[in-house]
């Protein structure tokens, strides 16, 4: 072979294994996705450790592997399934039907069974609502409520749902997610005629699904207004982990102007907040038994507002959607998840750190209502809203001569102060059931887009929700911190040995 040939065999020989090479490569793209360099080794797990370093390592590990329904604990390793609580269920009987949904502050739609299917009843009206009490608003509802009251069916119903527009403009329904009949769907025009005042409509449809769903008006001005409701289709066999307790909450924001009572559904900002038709805190807590499995349904129906939905003291697993229930290998462990536009989170966990636990949207705008009388020398300081409607000509003056140095800062006076409630207003938000034995002033860091669920022990939870006897305020709280303090001198932090 000449020093040529042997340049031309190298050449021939290179360009065929090229084309070997790129063929292989395409075969590769159309059957298994993007060609990737190949690495020599492959590893699916990361390298063992030596068996004194994991050793060591199961050690430093060892108190953390329980999950106690009981107290706040981890449940390690990762996958295990009572990791964070995972899969542990609740106290409720196996094999027993779901929980009924529970939703605080508004009612649910009867039903019965007419002609082989169960009829529920939905009228569409203008309602009032009072946000916080004396703030009493108008918007579109369902059967006088805002959001309207929850529709609870079981997998495999055949329902009748008949609409009544009572409304003085037409309007229809849409079945948010609901895989139906497209004459059932409730678009306007494209699906179906409006419904005219006056007139009802029956959309009758069999449900395949299960989970969180919910209704509304396919008119966006109305959506606006508020009108949308839960849509509950229960599992036909109750899902595992059972829970005890199943609660939906609403989340709804408006912008409704100083001196009016109607929200301005045009707006691009959003100055009241509402979970189930309330306002923080009037919006009535979740009393959990301590232990119990709870799932919390969060549906954000803001007309453009996401929220971010953070909870106190435990931590949640997201177990589904709007869409579906979510495989157990993608459920997420967080307190704090973003629930966007017209979607739908469930969050599960098992209850086990008594106390009182705030549930909120994290948007600090969102954290309390129309700033004005929050947001103090920049508008009137500590100026209840009667008062300052009865004198809107006069401006206060912004003053930055304080006495107190420490006001002396750079981009004061944002000072935050809290919402001037009547002693009516306080009387109305105190005197339910749900608040007994708080700490007094509780309602105080209350507001906005914010609730809060209580952990009780159970002879508390049976003080608080069904005796009779009187509930110093207070009493629950500090009876909690009690115990506790009692059980960590009982347990002592060198029984840990760290
Ligand atoms: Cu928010």
């Amino acid at each position: 072979m000449t020093k040529h040939d042997g340049r031309r065999d190298f050449i021939k020989n290179t360009t065929l294994a090229t084309l070997g090479t790129l063929a292989g490569a395409q075969a590769a793209r159309a059957s298994s996705g993007p060609e990737l360099a190949r690495p020599e080794v492959t590893r699916d797990a990361p390298e063992p450790l030596p068996p004194a370093a994991a050793r060591k390592a199961a050690e430093a590990m060892r108190p953390f592997e329980e999950f106690s329904r009981w107290q706040p604990s981890y449940g390690w390793p990762l996958d295990s399934p009572h990791y964070v609580g995972k899969l542990v269920p609740g106290l409720r009987e196996p094999g027993l039907p779901p929980v009924p949904f529970e939703t605080p502050d508004l009612d649910k739609v009867p039903w019965k069974i007419v002609d082989g299917r169960k009829e529920y009843h939905l009228y569409c009206q203008p309602v009032s609502r009072e946000l916080l009490p004396g703030y009493r608003m108008n918007f579109f509802g369902y059967n006088g409520s805002l959001p309207g009251p929850a529709i609870e069916a079981v997998q495999g119903d055949r329902i009748r749902i008949v609409v009544h527009n009572e409304l003085p403009e037409p309007t229809t329904v849409h079945w948010h997610g609901l895989e139906l009949p497209v004459d059932m769907d409730g678009v306007p025009f494209l699906v179906q005629d409006p419904i005219m005042p006056g007139d009802s409509f029956a959309y009758e449809y069999d449900l395949h699904q299960a989970g969180t769903f919910f209704y509304h008006s396919h008119m966006p001005m109305q959506e606006a207004f508020g009108m949308a409701g839960f849509f509950i289709i229960h599992p036909a066999a109750t899902w595992e982990p059972r829970v005890d307790r199943d609660f939906g909450l609403m989340f709804q924001n408006f912008q409704i102007g100083p001196n009016t009572t109607v929200p301005d559904a045009m707006a691009m900002d959003w100055n009241w907040q509402a979970i189930n038709g309330r306002s923080g805190p009037f919006t009535t807590p979740l009393v959990i038994k301590h232990g119990q499995r709870v799932r919390i349904r969060v549906v954000d129906f803001s007309p453009q507002q996401h929220h971010p939905i953070h909870i106190h003291g435990h931590t949640f697993w997201v177990t589904g959607h709007e869409g579906s229930r979510i495989p157990y290998s993608a459920w997420i462990p967080r307190n704090n998840t973003l629930v966007g536009v017209a979607q739908g989170t469930d969050f599960e966990f098992v209850a086990n750190n008594p106390g009182d636990w705030l549930l909120h949207c994290h948007m600090v705008h969102h954290m309390m209502n129309h700033m004005t009388e929050q947001v103090g020398p920049r508008i009137r300081q500590q100026t209840p809203l009667a008062t300052f409607k009865a004198d809107l000509q006069s401006r206060p003056n912004v003053s930055f001569d304080h006495e107190n140095p420490a006001f002396d800062v750079v981009g004061y006076p944002e000072m935050m102060h809290m919402h001037a409630y009547s002693d009516e207003a306080i009387r109305a938000i105190e005197s339910r059931r749900e608040c007994r034995g708080l700490r007094p002033q509780w309602y105080k860091a209350v507001k906005g887009l914010m609730t809060f669920f209580r952990v009780l022990p159970e002879d508390l939870y049976n003080l608080v929700m069904h005796s009779d006897e009187p509930v110093p305020p207070g009493y629950v709280f500090e009876e909690i911190k009690r115990r506790r303090k009692e059980y960590e001198r009982k347990h002592p932090a060198t029984e840990l040995g760290r």
